[in-house]
């Protein structure tokens, strides 16, 4: 990782990005919860919200949204992604370039790796490319270090969380995205093995606030620096409400059940 690389997706060190590439990666089912968010528009102006450093989309995205919100959002695009269609050994095609990134006007590039799975080599390599190419542009690198696939009997397990976030230090993320290991001490176990990459917590699938704020908050204190998140913001009826108690977990430090209360 180079210094301050993704200063440009973080704001006082914290870093809360907002996942929208579900359209690609579970398809319309993801919107069905609130059927508003199948309109990329939504999540947009969602990304506007004080509380998001980063809004994490795919290309077709970015080209057809992204010019009327260059001066409020900052565009973290992803260059790999695979639809829930795909059945085989986990992979993910690259349909982006670092450079075309660049020329959308991107902050940061986003990359998935499935350490474990029989394509790892060719991702590696993928991952590769891309990240070189960040470096050329300017740009921070995110790798979601999903672990799956033969080679992987636990994928959240704390070991294999923790080789996750390694992972991205060896192969130069400057943030990497890591599902949540259990407990706030494997958390920490994970944020030591990678260095001085940064980590953040993936969001998950919907569940009681204030178990998902107190996550969110151990993450923080395990020395995690935010999050990345998709579904547990846009699928709630009342997404920036959770947004302005995510605010005061990530950046504020407040505990998580006053922050419901604001
Ligand atoms: P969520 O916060 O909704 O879990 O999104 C995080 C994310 O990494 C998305 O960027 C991606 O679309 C999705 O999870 C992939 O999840 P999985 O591969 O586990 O189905």
């Amino acid at each position: 990782m180079l210094p301050h690389a993704d200063d440009a997706i973080s704001r006082d060190g914290k870093t809360l990005i907002l996942a929208y590439d579900h359209g690609l990666e579970h398809g319309p089912v993801d919107f069905e919860p609130n059927p508003s968010t199948a309109d990329p528009e939504r999540l947009f102006e969602l990304a506007t919200h004080d509380a998001v450093t980063a809004l994490a989309v795919q290309k077709g995205v970015a080209e057809a949204y992204y010019p009327d919100y260059e001066d409020d959002v900052n565009l973290l695009l992803k260059l790999n992604g695979t639809s829930n269609l795909w059945m085989g050994e986990p992979d993910s095609p690259v349909n982006c370039s670092a450079e075309y990134a660049a020329e959308l006007g991107a902050d940061a590039i986003g990359f998935t790796l499935y350490g474990g799975s029989n394509h790892e080599v060719e991702m590696a390599e993928e991952f590769r490319e891309a990240q070189e190419g960040a470096r050329d542009h300017d740009m921070g690198v995110v790798m979601w270090s999903y672990p799956r696939g033969q080679g992987v009997k636990n994928d959240t397990s704390p070991d294999t969380i923790s080789y996750a976030a390694r992972l991205g230090l060896e192969l130069g993320a400057d943030v990497v995205k890591v599902k949540y290991p259990g407990s706030a001490e494997a958390m920490g176990e994970a944020v030591r093995m990678a260095g001085p990459t940064k980590v953040v917590m993936s969001g998950g699938t919907m569940r009681d606030d204030k178990a998902f704020l107190r996550n969110v908050a151990d993450a923080i204190d395990a020395g995690a620096t935010g999050l990345a998140v998709g579904r547990n913001v846009f699928q709630r009826d009342d997404p920036e409400r959770i947004l302005d108690a995510l605010e005061a977990v990530v950046f504020q430090e407040v505990d998580p059940a006053e922050a419901l209360a604001i």
